[in-house]
């Protein structure tokens, strides 16, 4: 209880860290808001070090230094490279996580489906907080009846290996699964590098083109080669692997690779995005809080989100 003649200071280390202190809201029948955030706390599907299932709670935690009135009133965030404000009026409400069991892998699907179809089905724009990158093939799923997608993923892998020894479901195979759906129209994948990508997933990507630019074109040739490949004029749902990123700037992650994005290159693409498309839903996924370094990972996780946010919003208003 607050005494009601008090103003509320609200400081970041103070109540409950909903994302960006945005309320909360789990009755998905009660949902009104332009962007519903929620948690997808899941990590059996990693092939080197867990620790995503915890990320939900750490970006969350992070993501209080971008708390903001949420809500007809919400002045939004001046940003002082354009001088432009951001998010103004933006409703955003935090709808909690995924409920999943262990690795029961149908009970977590079902229950993406409600989460995120509900969320749909109440007109906001889902964005995830992952969890290792096997989540978005459930959220994708949820998108059936919502009308066709192109994907846009930012992420150092393909993850477009059918199986490993029959298994269809890891954080390898998400994008292959996703590309099986009706829904799923063309997928662009940006930032491709390392010394494990898989020849043949990389052949089947291609073959089913996608455009696929790799980390060391956009070295080569500036940021153009990744803005110039992606979509225009489409319903975008992207997915950002935090492992894109450079390591050095995202330390907290299962499989970092070297020579990687700056938080520039990735601005601009999300800028660009949601600029040029009608974004319907993002996922930022394979944040592990357990490799963090001083948070840097879970708070530039938050800081993406919020941005991103703040460009699809303001590309809605025109
Ligand atoms: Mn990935």
């Amino acid at each position: 209880m607050t005494d009601p003649t008090l103003p509320r200071a609200n400081m970041p280390f103070a109540g409950i860290a909903t994302f960006a202190r945005a309320p909360y809201v789990p009755d998905l029948a009660a949902l009104e808001a332009d962007f519903a955030v929620y948690g997808f706390p899941f990590d059996a599907a990693v092939g080197f070090r867990p620790g995503q299932r915890l990320a939900p709670r750490a970006i969350r935690e992070m993501s209080t230094r971008f708390g903001m009135d949420w809500g007809p009133q919400n002045p939004g965030y001046w940003d002082v490279e354009t001088g432009r404000w951001y998010l103004r009026g933006a409703r955003l409400v935090d709808v909690g996580d995924v409920d999943p069991l262990y690795f029961d892998l149908e009970h977590l699907d079902r229950s993406a489906q409600a989460l995120v179809g509900g969320i749909l089905r109440a007109g906001a724009i889902p964005v995830g907080l992952g969890g290792d990158h096997s989540v978005t093939f459930p959220i994708l799923k949820a998108f059936a009846g919502h009308g066709e997608i192109d994907i846009v993923q930012i992420d150092a892998h393909l993850d477009f290996t059918d199986a490993i020894c029959g298994f269809t479901r890891s954080n390898s195979s998400p994008i292959r699964r996703a590309a099986e759906l009706p829904h799923v129209r063309e997928v662009t994948v940006l930032g491709i590098r390392g010394l494990r990508t898989n020849p043949e997933a990389y052949e089947a990507a291609r073959a089913r083109g996608h455009r696929i630019v790799l980390q060391s074109e956009i070295r080569q040739k500036g940021i153009g080669a990744a803005l110039d490949a992606l979509p225009s004029g489409r319903r975008v749902y992207v997915t950002i692997d935090i492992d894109a990123l450079d390591p050095s700037v995202a330390p907290g992650t299962s499989s970092p690779e070297f020579e990687g994005m700056s938080v520039t290159e990735v601005r601009a693409i999300l800028r660009e995005v949601a600029r040029r498309n009608e974004v319907v839903g993002v996922d930022l996924v394979e944040v592990n809080p357990y490799l963090d370094v001083g948070g840097m990972t879970s708070l530039l996780a938050a800081r993406l989100l919020v941005e991103f946010m703040g460009y699809i919003h303001g590309s809605r208003q025109g």
